[in-house]
């Protein structure tokens, strides 16, 4: 040995005592001293987050499996098969009908696991875990749901048909299609991940405001590895991270492939998520090797196996999940002889099957376990599978994998034969589907599994209470006008959201959310009224402490000012607007914002919003061509209302006078918690300020169905005649121009406000 190899070896007997001690806080602290002295000298230490190319929980630290693994296989070929048979049947009938084999046989075992050990079902006193599942994986749910007796025979063979007699199945999760079953409408990737971080701060939310224990409830989000090139899969994590969402799991699905091709040809998808989101704060776990590949680890004291691993790029791992095991000896182990030692007494087949962590039960389990578990932070699992698992030629780990619906007789057989599905020769050409005897030891297990926990899943039920909302009387100041002072709709709607929040029934309810926009629309005032929520309360003095207005933050703070973030704020809106459904709890949003930064920015989540059956207000501020036109086009909103008027859901109103606000929130928070319509009302506000006029006597149904006489003519025995309709910042001009009619055009013009041409 040389000098530095003795000194290497000394501090590395050091480090091996302490650990020995049983202490790895000690160890831990001992590499953090070291660290903190080396940087305190100037030296340039790797700034690396990653942690090296294999599972992170190793195999002595992994808990003893609860299950019969043996069953759960079985019952995981047999869902594997229906879900496969479903969609290939549905192809062989109609070529292009469409539909995914392929994520779904990657992410059988994530999900079985999760289905077997993990997701709480809500019961009588809880609402359980809330579960987003990959929605292009839903014929494994569908498939699940058939062995359990939810979903018939009829169903399957119909799927994506849903106008057949029999109506079939959905392609994707959808509440509206199937209001019993599907909570998350996650099939626009990245907006199930987002959703999914909001919704566990709510869920802390509502703990907090003291609404509602959420202390024991998961959110769980199963995410592509491809979806997280979507900006809103990965834009919200450090929202996670800082609030410390120990309620929170992501599992990424890295089969290293998308619809295209590779996710990262180049490069490793699980490597570069990894420091993405140990740099937001996450307890980053990797699943990336099964138990195959422990005994190879085990004997790498040298480290060359760990290293070569992690040199190895995405697209040449791809080829080592197709191109069998006289490939993966020669590219992978080929590449040093010590390598080529630790796998000397496997034959190539047995090397071609090493099997990877997410397709391991033990691995996932592990994994889940220490999940759940964890606290102090969010977890995120990365876990790597193969794409098309057990398609075999038909396409397992192929670039065509993702639009795989068809196989031949063959590649039935091989697939029946793989799974051992007790299928003969002849019944596979029909493609039937499979479901054992009621009594089997499958079935008995299946029940038993999810009996204890709390029953099947995914489940949606809506058991929140109608509530009473103000009567008439409530909003009569906003009827009455405002005299002589100007105002503008701005105010009189900041003032209603003000006095809501005091209202006994409803206020705790109430839930203002605002992208940073709270001072432009002259909502500071709720600063001091309502708090603004943080989880941990104010840590530090306001700068503005002794103002009135100051900007006060509490633990029961009940605004989510969200800082500049659209998508979050609307993310935030959703959680609240479905708690009626995923909390039974009735809730009501006021998401307020920017109009121009509304449909059109987040357009696809307000979709989202709709889908999922959301309930709430969404405000668009300072909207009209004509108010703060000088601050340029931010304010230049003439197009919102034509993105709103498609949305199905969506009550479109652009208001110019404080009683129609008035009318249309009244009427608006009736229909959603008392009559319990999963509708959501779009409104505009203006900042211009001018006399607000009383309500005419008879108009609130004109309001409410969108147009009303405002005016009659000034003299009706004028020849010519018109009628002039006019909305929000347009409507006082109508007014002028009536005017203008009469005395300078012999018209006689009667003025109309069409607060809502939907
Ligand atoms: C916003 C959006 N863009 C495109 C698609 C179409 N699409 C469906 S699945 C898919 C590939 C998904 O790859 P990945 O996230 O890696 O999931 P995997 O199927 O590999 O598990 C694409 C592009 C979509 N559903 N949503
Ligand atoms: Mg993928």
């Amino acid at each position: 040995m040389n000098e530095k190899e003795i000194e290497r070896n000394e501090w590395l007997d050091s480090f091996d005592y302490v650990l020995r001690q049983n202490d790895p806080e000690r160890a831990i602290n001992l590499i953090e001293t070291l660290q903190t002295r080396a940087a305190g000298e100037g030296l340039a230490l790797s700034r690396c987050a990653n942690t090296p190319y294999i599972n992170t929980i190793p195999r002595d630290r992994q808990p003893p499996y609860p299950g019969n693994r043996d069953i759960e296989h079985r019952i995981k070929s047999i869902v594997r098969w229906n879900a496969m048979a479903m969609v290939v049947r549905a192809n062989r009938e109609e070529a292009g009908i469409g539909g995914h084999i392929s994520t779904y046989a990657s992410a059988a075992t994530l999900y079985e696991v999760g289905f077997n050990h993990f997701f709480r079902a809500p019961g009588e006193d809880s609402d359980g875990d809330h579960v987003y599942f990959q929605g292009h994986a839903s014929p494994g749910n569908y498939a699940r749901a058939f062995l359990e007796g939810r979903i018939s025979a009829d169903e399957l063979k119909n799927f994506r048909h849903e106008c057949h007699e029999t109506p079939g199945l959905p392609s994707y999760p959808h509440p509206w299609l199937m209001p019993d079953f599907w909570q998350f409408p996650t099939v626009s990737m990245g907006l199930g991940p987002i959703q999914a971080i909001y919704h566990a701060r709510f869920e802390n939310y509502l703990a907090d405001c003291g609404l509602k224990d959420t202390g024991n409830q998961k959110v769980w989000a199963f995410v592509g590895d491809g979806e997280t090139d979507e900006p809103e899969t990965l834009g919200a994590i450090s929202l996670a991270g800082r609030e410390k969402l120990d309620n929170l799991i992501f599992v990424v699905n890295c089969n290293l492939q998308r619809l295209d091709g590779p996710v990262r040809g180049n490069s490793n998808i699980v490597q570069e998520l990894e420091t993405v989101f140990q740099g937001a704060g996450w307890n980053v776990i990797k699943v990336i090797w099964g138990a195959d590949m422990d005994p190879m680890l085990e004997q790498d004291s040298d480290g060359i196996l760990v290293k070569t691993l992690g040199e190895i790029v995405d697209g040449e791992y791809q080829n080592f999940s197709v191109r069998g095991g006289a490939y993966v000896r020669e590219h992978l182990f080929g590449r040093d002889e010590r390598l080529l030692k630790m796998v000397d007494h496997l034959s190539d087949e047995e090397l071609g099957k090493l099997r990877l962590g997410g397709h391991d039960p033990e691995k996932v389990y592990a994994a889940y376990h220490a999940a759940v578990n964890h606290s102090g932070s969010p977890t995120v699992i990365l876990t790597r599978t193969i794409k098309g698992y057990g398609l075999g030629e038909a396409g397992e780990g192929r670039n065509i994998t993702h639009q795989q619906k068809k196989l031949n007789e063959e590649e039935l057989r091989e697939f029946r034969s793989r799974f051992a599905v007790p299928l003969s020769d002849e019944e596979i050409a029909d493609l039937p589907f499979y479901r054992p005897d009621n009594d089997s030891p499958e079935m008995n297990y299946l029940k038993k599994r999810r009996d204890e926990l709390g029953g099947w899943m995914p489940v949606r039920r809506e058991r929140a209470e109608p509530l009473n909302t103000p009567d008439e009387t409530f909003y009569s100041e906003f009827h009455k006008g405002s005299g002589d002072k100007e105002s503008a709709t701005t105010m009189a709607f900041g003032r209603m959201l003000s006095k809501l929040l005091k209202d006994d029934t409803l206020g705790p309810r109430i839930v203002p959310i605002i992208p940073d926009e709270a001072r432009t629309f002259g909502m500071d005032p709720l600063f001091r009224q309502a708090g603004i929520y943080s989880h941990v309360g104010q840590r530090y003095e306001p700068v503005d402490k002794e103002n009135l207005l100051y900007y006060r933050e509490a633990k029961d703070g009940r605004i989510l000012e969200e800082g500049i973030t659209e998508a979050g704020s609307i993310s935030s809106f959703i959680a609240a607007g479905t708690s009626y459904a995923n909390h039974s709890l009735s809730m009501v949003p006021f998401f307020m914002f920017y109009s121009m930064f509304g449909l059109q920015r987040v357009g696809d989540l307000i979709w989202a919003a709709g889908d999922i059956r959301a309930r709430g207000f969404l405000v668009g501020g300072t909207s009209g061509r004509t108010t703060l036109a000088g601050e340029g086009l931010q304010h230049c909103d003439g197009n919102s209302h034509i993105l709103a008027y498609p949305h199905p859901t969506l009550r479109a109103y652009d208001p110019a006078y404080a009683y129609e606000i008035a009318v249309i929130v009244e009427d608006g928070i009736r229909r959603m918690v008392h009559e319990q319509r999963d509708e959501m009302v779009y409104l505009t506000v203006l900042n211009e300020t001018y006399l607000q006029p009383p309500m005419p006597d008879g108009a609130k149904e004109g309001i409410l169905k969108g147009i009303y006489r405002l005016h009659g003519p000034l003299d009706g025995r004028k020849k010519l005649q018109v009628h002039l309709f006019g909305s929000g910042a347009i409507l006082n001009e109508a007014v002028k121009a009536q005017k203008l009619l009469a005395e300078r055009f012999e018209v006689a013009a009667d003025v109309w406000s069409v607060p809502s041409y939907k």
